[in-house]
């Protein structure tokens, strides 16, 4: 096996190259090769030592998944102080993402050169710990308080450029690393450069800590890492010495290190990644994409347009009406404009996608040759029927025919067709060219290579692509179905939209249900209510009807200023609508409820459990691969509070068996409603968690 750390002698300059794809993690056999090489250095009388990464970037962090292990000798900090420690002169020379311990690493070095594409930064906040290798010590002392505070709470990548300008390199120079950095190193001992250790040097300046923690405790809404790196660098200014703050960072990390939240982010990061990684895909080539069809250019059709655009896919955008078809040319202009504004898209390409690489049609003989045709049209069997049945006439063989449906069943449009093998369903989530989940819907009759191209457009356009099965609603829609019924019953039983929404929004959630609600529109919940009523409820089935009421009065939500909420022109969230318990009151009376009081705690606990136990059928049926499938599915397309891992590793950190109890004591009220799902009862029996499952997966 080759070394962690290559060692190599060039003239009086001893080069430590790193050797551990794919990014260079100092894992155990890094810590212990640079500690190896230094030594070696200073034995064999070198003058100076360069420290670079091979591959494809310079360390990009500490090993992640040694987290949570026995911590093995050399640990982070004290290698970090024995490279400082060193009377030989330290280089780093950086390339790629000197991120985490990289970047403590190369802080702890004497001088650093990046590459112009270089970036930097201390990113621990978002796997729930600090920077543990006095990252939080030695930062502010070269870029001062101010930048390293926004840095480290923010754990931003920054560029060379940005880097060079606060202090945190010291050279930006285009190259090989390894020629770059030796060319540096030469260049410092030519000149006599005498060490520079950081934390010789003087603290950095005070500023209003108190009033920085409250804000981005606040900002954070309920994520405790970022302030509590806030307080780690209040310890770089205040402390008596450079070790006593290295004391007070190391408490600071070792109390996030045995956080929830530590697990919870750590396992969001590793199950993002995982998602995309199908046995089934192995080997299966996607079909080539060239450009796209999409049907339809309201709000979801146009985002999607939008998305394929901005990724350099070229699309054909189908309406039924010159008129419809140029108001969806408005609404993608929109779309571009803003990226224009904010800088991601310039404006000579806005130019050239406008000019070229959009074509709007009213007939679908415009779309004979594309390799893909999204249908974003209105959520009806019967339309979407009709549509596949005119894509199938149209369409070049092999083109895939895929529908945005968010619930309806795709085998049964997929029959439609003489080629249910090309038929899938891409569910993107509004606004499309915003939003990073993509649901690949895969039917019974699908082809792997047709799932294998779903999974490369959700790559192509940045999208989190996770794998569903078809049943009412795929995972995620289902689930949310679900916890949005518990969220009724609880209403009905006695609480109120607003304490729900406030007790979920504490809970960390991004917006409560009710909230999510009105920005969705509240006519797509009473079109599923009043379709799931036609197909004929479960007499054991709570329903309600209050919610149909503020839908017969026209409102619809933001979009017609007034849902549960009410909306003031240029205000951004809205008021309690004081109609709306005056309906729920209503409803209750005629049910003949007697309401009771709930509090945040049951609401949580009852909405969760609700949650939990519909994401474990759905890994059960096999709707969800894995239980990881679930929580990405929820951290990217329902605002589940990333901290918290998602809702099975959320309901693994809680302990399964409580809410099994949970769930069965609540059986005893609405057995219908609180059936627990086998799979959670079998975990529960077998002493086993969903992180089991997803370990036997991978
Ligand atoms: C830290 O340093 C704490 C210090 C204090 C200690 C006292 N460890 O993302 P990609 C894997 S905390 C282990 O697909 P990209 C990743 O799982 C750390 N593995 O590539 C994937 O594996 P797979 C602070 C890691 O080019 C593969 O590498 N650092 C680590 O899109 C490729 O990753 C960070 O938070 C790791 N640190 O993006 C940086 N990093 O192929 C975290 C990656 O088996 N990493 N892997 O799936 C990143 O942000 C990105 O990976 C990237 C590269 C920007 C480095």
């Amino acid at each position: 096996m080759p070394e962690a750390i290559e060692y190599e002698r060039i003239g009086d300059i001893a080069v430590l190259a790193a050797n551990n794809p794919p990014v260079n993690a100092l894992g155990v056999d890094v810590r212990r090769g640079l500690l190896a090489g230094i030594e070696r250095a200073e034995a064999e009388g070198a003058r100076a030592v360069l420290i670079y990464g091979k591959g494809r970037t310079y360390f990009a962090g500490a090993d992640i998944r040694e987290f949570g292990k026995p911590p093995q000798d050399p640990w982070l900090p004290e290698l970090c102080a024995r490279i400082e420690a060193s009377p030989l002169l330290v280089v780093s020379s950086i390339h790629g993402t000197a991120l985490g311990g990289g970047l403590e690493v190369a802080l702890a070095t004497h001088y650093r050169v990046a590459l112009p594409s270089a970036r930097v930064g201390l990113p621990e906040v978002h796997l729930g710990i600090l920077p543990g290798a006095g990252g939080t010590q030695r930062l502010p002392r070269v870029a001062g308080t101010e930048a390293a505070l926004d840095m480290i709470t923010t754990g931003r990548h920054v560029r060379a450029d940005e880097a060079l300008v606060l202090g945190v390199i010291d050279e930006v120079a285009d190259g090989d690393p390894h020629e770059v950095g030796l060319n540096y190193t030469r260049e410092l001992l030519e000149s006599g450069a005498s060490r520079r250790p950081v934390s010789e040097m003087p603290a950095p300046e005070q500023v209003n800590f108190d009033a920085v923690y409250d804000e981005v405790l606040r900002k954070g809404r309920g994520q405790i890492s970022p302030a509590t790196a806030v307080r780690a660098v209040q310890a770089a200014c205040e402390s008596e010495s450079f070790d006593a703050g290295m004391k007070r960072e190391r408490e600071l990390f070792m109390d996030l290190m045995a956080s929830d939240q530590r697990k919870g982010l750590i396992h969001a990061f590793f199950a993002e990644r995982a998602v995309g990684k199908l046995p089934e895909l192995q080997g299966v080539e996607p079909r080539m994409l060239h450009q796209i069809g999409v049907i339809g250019g309201g709000t979801m059709g146009a985002g999607i347009a939008t998305a394929a655009l901005l990724s350099g896919l070229p699309v054909v955008l189908l309406e039924m009406s010159p008129e419809a078809a140029h108001a969806a040319k408005g609404r993608i202009e929109a779309n571009l404009s803003g990226a224009v504004k904010r800088g991601k898209l310039s404006q000579a390409r806005y130019a050239e996608i406008m000019g070229s690489d959009l074509k709007l049609a009213t007939g679908y003989g415009a779309l004979s040759n594309v390799d893909l045709v999204i249908e974003a049209v209105f959520e009806d069997m019967d339309i979407k029927k009709q549509v596949f049945a005119k894509l199938d006439e149209i369409c070049k063989p092999g083109a895939v025919l895929a529908s945005n449906t968010s619930y309806l069943d795709i085998n049964e449009i997929a029959a439609a067709t003489k080629r249910p093998e090309d038929v899938i369903g891409l569910h993107f989530f509004s606004p499309a060219h915003v939003m990073k989940l993509l649901e690949v819907v895969v039917a019974d009759k699908t082809a792997p290579n047709v799932v294998a191209t779903g999974f490369a457009l959700g790559h192509r356009l940045k999208k989190v692509t996770v794998r569903a099965g078809v049943c009412d609603g795929f995972i995620g829609n289902r689930i949310l179905s679900t916890y949005r019924t518990c969220a009724d019953h609880m209403i009905l039983d006695g609480a109120s939209p607003f304490q729900i929404d406030k007790a979920l929004t504490d809970f960390g959630f991004a917006m409560g249900p009710f909230a999510v609600a009105d920005l969705a529109g509240l006519d797509i919940g009473w079109a599923v209510r009043k379709r799931k009523r036609a197909e004929g409820l479960d007499p054991r089935a709570r329903d309600s009807s209050y919610a149909d009421k503020l839908c017969e009065a026209g409102h619809f939500g933001q979009k017609t200023g007034k849902g549960y909420y009410v909306y003031e022109a240029g205000k951004r969230g809205g008021v309690p609508n004081p109609e709306v318990l005056p309906l729920i009151e209503a409803e209750r009376a005629e049910q003949g409820i007697s309401p009771r009081e709930f509090s945040d705690e049951e609401i949580v606990r009852r909405y969760m459990a609700a949650m939990v136990n519909e994401a474990a059928k759905v890994v059960g049926e096999g709707i969800a691969r894995r239980p990881l499938d679930v929580d990405v599915t929820l951290l990217y397309g329902y605002g589940f509070p990333r901290y918290r891992g998602g809702p099975l590793k959320w309901a693994d950190l809680q302990g399964l068996p409580g809410l099994l109890d949970d769930i069965r004591k609540w059986a005893a009220e609405d057995a219908y409603f609180w059936q627990p799902a086998p799979l959670l009862e079998q975990l529960v029996a077998e002493g086993r968690t969903f992180d089991d499952l997803n370990k036997e997966a991978s």
